[in-house]
């Protein structure tokens, strides 16, 4: 009766700890990216793109920043991208670094429009993609103050059409199905007794 109430609410945990899929993911070389939605500061932004099951964007090269610019130029509001500058980094470009713990040095790929990154009014700390208008030049990086709000970018390494249950729902159904198997032990060394 355990076994059957265990596996019933195995299933429903797994159910809520499933990541959330979006309708409007696009894949681009083996991952998925989609927008997180509008009004967010960076850090806001970075919260939903792991509620999304990714992070704000890594951008790796000039290729993968020109099928960005492709899908997502969106001249309305501000597009925040993974690259975020720690407080006490050295101005205006020390510290960068991306959500994925990869630095722009360590990747070997920029794509800041000069002269940025100016860390503008000394509180510039978190990047934008600037769209085709009414930027010069359309896809190029810029420091903003991460307060600012817009929407982000986000990139995830797994299919969002199969949905994966987060480390925490596995610790969950580890941890039930060691006491379902402690149960069913304890019952049959009873039974033996
Ligand atoms: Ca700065
Ligand atoms: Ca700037």
């Amino acid at each position: 009766m355990l076994g059957r109430s265990g596996a019933v609410l195995a299933v429903g945990l797994s159910l809520i700890a499933v990541t959330p899929a979006s309708a409007v993911w696009q894949q681009y070389n083996g991952h998925w990216y989609d927008l997180t939605p509008a009004g967010l500061t960076w850090t806001q932004a970075e919260q939903a793109a792991v509620a999304m099951g990714g992070h704000l964007v890594t951008i790796n090269d000039a290729a993968e920043n020109a099928w960005l610019l492709s899908k997502y130029d969106i001249p309305s509001d501000i597009i925040w991208i993974g690259l975020h500058q720690p407080p006490g980094s050295p101005e205006p470009g020390g510290g960068w670094v991306w959500t994925d713990g990869q630095t722009p040095q360590s990747i070997g790929y920029v794509n800041w429009a000069p002269p940025q990154p100016d860390n503008n009014l000394g509180i510039e700390d978190s990047a934008q993609m600037y769209a085709t208008q009414p930027a010069v030049e359309g896809g190029t990086w810029n420091d903003l103050p991460g307060t600012f709000t817009g929407m982000g970018l986000v990139e995830r390494e797994f299919d969002p059409a199969v949905p994966a249950v987060s480390h925490l729902g596995l610790l969950v159904l580890t941890m039930l199905g060691l006491c379902v198997g402690a149960w069913t032990f304890s019952r049959r060394s009873w039974n033996a007794a």
